[in-house]
């Protein structure tokens, strides 16, 4: 390991403490920063990993009266009212505030790579049983679950159940309004358009909730012979396929606040409504979410007149684009798969089938949450490369 320490200084006239490592490179740490991480038990609860240090007690213009180095490996700091901080240099190295470091950070926290797709999408496969009982695989899971997008889980048993079993797997399944798992087939007076036999365009779930479900399960118990095929398209791959070909449409729908609606009963009474932009966009600019339902907008439309008809025009382009040979990827669910897939990120559809005095087809869903499903990645990657 190169987290040998050569010197430690902090310069008069800055407000940081300069380490200098043994491999000829410097970070620099801004006192402030250092007295407000403080490790030690009266600043930090390490029972708890958790500040202990209240801000109004932190004096934001603090500098370092002393710094010390100890065996090359720690770094010792004595402050103006004598309170004494440690820092191992590894601690230090880690939340080194060079561009390098910081994005070394970032991905080992969120792995933000993402390998788009199209309509050659090579579908990744894992064995249900194996994700349950093997660590690895569970982690392969996940790991591509964010990257790709999508992951079919074979093998499941053709019977309600396997779904609450994945939710335990990761920690717990997310609630919403049409209850814990909720059945996707035929039904009478369907309070859903889900819930009927006609065919679903493509769709991300749940646009009328401010924090739509970030991850979805589907799992086939029954197939029926004629119809019911899967669709699915990569989100943020098209999107920015829009913004380069139609940055007007792109920048309508990046924009635009867009009316949800969903009223009913299902799991308890509900009244739902919500403004979302379809492609939700992030400070850089950065695809982030898509927010689509067609079954779900409102009628209620809050914009000017003169708006409507450009935002059509520039949603009839991304779901044209949503709906190209070169995008889309088609297949269909046999009994005991289960799909999970990125509802921010991959819309979803299905091709209608015949309906009948029986139950031809029938799914079960769950939803689960991103920082579920990240923490439980991070988690079993702690466990299957054994580190810290
Ligand atoms: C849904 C849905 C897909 C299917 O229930 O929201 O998209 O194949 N179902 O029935
Ligand atoms: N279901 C499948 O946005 C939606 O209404 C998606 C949700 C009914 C739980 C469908
Ligand atoms: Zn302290
Ligand atoms: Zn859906």
């Amino acid at each position: 390991m190169s987290t040998a320490i050569q010197k430690v200084e902090t310069p008069d006239a800055e407000h940081l403490v300069r380490v200098h490592w043994a491999d000829g490179s410097e970070s620099r740490y801004p006192c402030v920063w250092l007295r407000d991480n403080c490790q030690c038990p009266d600043c930090f609860l390490s029972s708890a990993k958790a500040r202990r240090l209240l801000f109004e007690d932190l004096d934001v213009d603090i500098v370092a009266k002393e710094v010390t180095l100890t065996d090359r490996k720690k770094i010792s700091i004595t402050w103006p009212d004598e309170h004494t901080s440690e820092y191992e240099a590894e601690w230090l190295k880690k939340r080194c505030f060079s561009e390098a470091a910081r994005a070394e950070m970032r991905e080992d926290l969120f792995l933000p790579e993402r390998q788009y797709w199209g309509s050659d999408l090579q579908l990744p496969e894992i064995p249900f049983e194996e994700i349950i009982y093997n660590d690895q695989s569970a982690y392969q899971w996940l790991c591509t679950l964010k990257k790709v997008g999508i992951v079919l889980l074979t093998g499941a048993a053709a019977r309600q159940g396997e779904l609450v079993k994945l939710g335990h797997r990761i920690g717990f399944l997310r609630l919403t309004f049409y209850g814990p798992t909720w059945q996707v087939q035929d039904k009478a007076d369907a309070n859903n358009v889900a819930y009927t036999t006609g065919k679903l365009c493509f769709h991300t779930d749940y646009p009328v909730l401010q924090h739509p479900p970030g991850v979805q399960f589907l799992h086939c118990i029954k197939q029926t012979a004629a119809g019911g095929e899967s669709e699915v398209v990569d989100g943020f791959h098209v999107s920015n396929k829009l913004k380069q070909q139609n940055p007007q449409a792109y920048q309508i729908l990046s924009s635009t606040a867009v009316d949800y609606t969903d009223v009913g009963v299902d799991y308890c009474d509900f009244a739902v409504q919500c403004k979302q932009r379809i492609i939700d966009v992030d400070y850089r600019g950065q695809v982030v979410r898509i927010n689509y339902n067609n079954a779900t907008r409102d009628t209620v439309f809050d914009i000017p007149a003169e708006k409507v008809r450009p935002f059509y025009a520039a949603l009839k382009e991304f779901d044209d684009l949503l709906n190209s040979r070169e995008h889309k990827f088609t297949y269909k669910l046999k009994p005991g798969d289960i799909v999970t897939f990125d509802n921010w990120r991959v819309l979803h559809g299905r091709q209608s089938f015949q309906s009948g005095s029986e139950v031809t087809r029938h799914l079960e869903g769950a939803y689960a949450d991103w920082d579920v499903v990240m923490s439980r990645l991070r988690l079993l990657r702690k466990r299957v490369l054994n580190r810290d």
